[in-house]
């Protein structure tokens, strides 16, 4: 197994607490969402004390960072007021930054990111690289957070209808590239910027695996990279599994990201996921 050809510098949170990356380390972001309609979890942490549980297991389990978000992004999906979303979310990450916990908000509404840094978030996950609200640059570059850039074809509502790319990865690439410039452009720092090629996200089964399989060409770029694949519909495609029983092949896929070079990987089920880095890594090191 290949480690990382780069090492970016560390994300710096608020504070001035480090997450850096070394060589061989990978951080697992663990998913709470406290949706009533995401594709696999729905309706589980509605309640903001079983999401908070929740985020708190994850953490036992080896989550370095929880990933709380309150609008699905399921294919189809329509978006959330913020209104709702800040319903759903606010307590949540109050709850679990209270307890000390690294929390990064998953939206793409400036005025829900700004809150959710408010009660103690320390990232922004964006899955539409900060294209789908005018105000999200301004934002991360005055708070100077962390930000995760993803790739997505377009809204959820009509990203899946029939996905098309010249070269799905050098596609991406170029995409995730100008999104970097874009922050870069207005005052966000190059080195907290995380990009992630938006495993699912208006992408066919084959796109899905060239855009894992050529991972290295992203990763070269020498931001940090993150990879989502917890779940998600191209494993059933392999697998014939339901969505509930993709644990095992999202923990293969996620220690396979990380040996070709992410830097972290978001899940559903932590503990599989750090049990196939475990052993990722010893044969890494062996
Ligand atoms: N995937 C989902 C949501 N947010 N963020 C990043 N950066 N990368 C991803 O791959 C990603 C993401 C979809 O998963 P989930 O949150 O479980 O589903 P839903 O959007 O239905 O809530």
């Amino acid at each position: 197994m290949n480690g990382a050809p780069s090492r970016p510098e560390p994300l710096i949170l608020k504070g001035g607490r480090l997450l850096p990356f070394e060589a061989g380390r990978a951080w697992v972001m663990g998913v709470v969402n406290t949706t009533p309609d995401s594709f696999s979890d729905g309706g589980r942490y509605l309640d903001p004390e079983a999401a908070i549980a929740h985020g708190r297991a994850l953490v036992a389990a080896g989550a370095d960072i929880l990933d709380v978000g309150g609008e699905s992004t399921r294919p189809g999906s329509e978006p959330v007021p913020a209104s709702e979303q800040l319903r759903r979310v606010l307590p949540v990450i109050e709850g679990l930054t209270s307890l000390g916990h690294v929390v990064s908000v998953d939206t793409t509404s400036a005025e829900v990111a700004a809150r959710a840094l408010a009660v103690g978030a320390q990232i922004i996950n964006d899955i539409s690289a900060f294209r789908f609200d005018p105000e999200m640059l301004g934002l991360i570059a005055a708070s100077g957070v962390p930000a995760i850039a993803m790739h997505t074809l377009g809204p959820p509502k009509t990203m899946q209808a029939d996905p098309r790319y010249v070269d799905v990865v050098q596609d991406v690439l170029n995409h995730l590239n100008e999104r970097l410039e874009a922050a870069v452009a207005a005052g966000i720092r190059r080195g907290q910027v995380v990009l992630d090629p938006g495993i699912g996200f208006g992408k066919t089964v084959a796109h899905n695996l060239a855009l894992l399989k050529h991972l290295p060409r992203l990763v070269a770029l020498g931001q940090p990279v993150l990879v989502g694949t917890s779940r998600k519909r191209f494993l059933g495609a392999i697998t014939g599994r339901e969505v509930e029983e993709r644990d095992a092949a999202t923990a293969a896929s996620s220690a396979i990201a990380l040996a070709l070079g992410a830097h972290i990987v978001r899940v559903h089920d932590v503990a599989a996921t750090i049990d196939a880095i475990r052993v990722g890594a010893a044969i890494r090191d062996a």
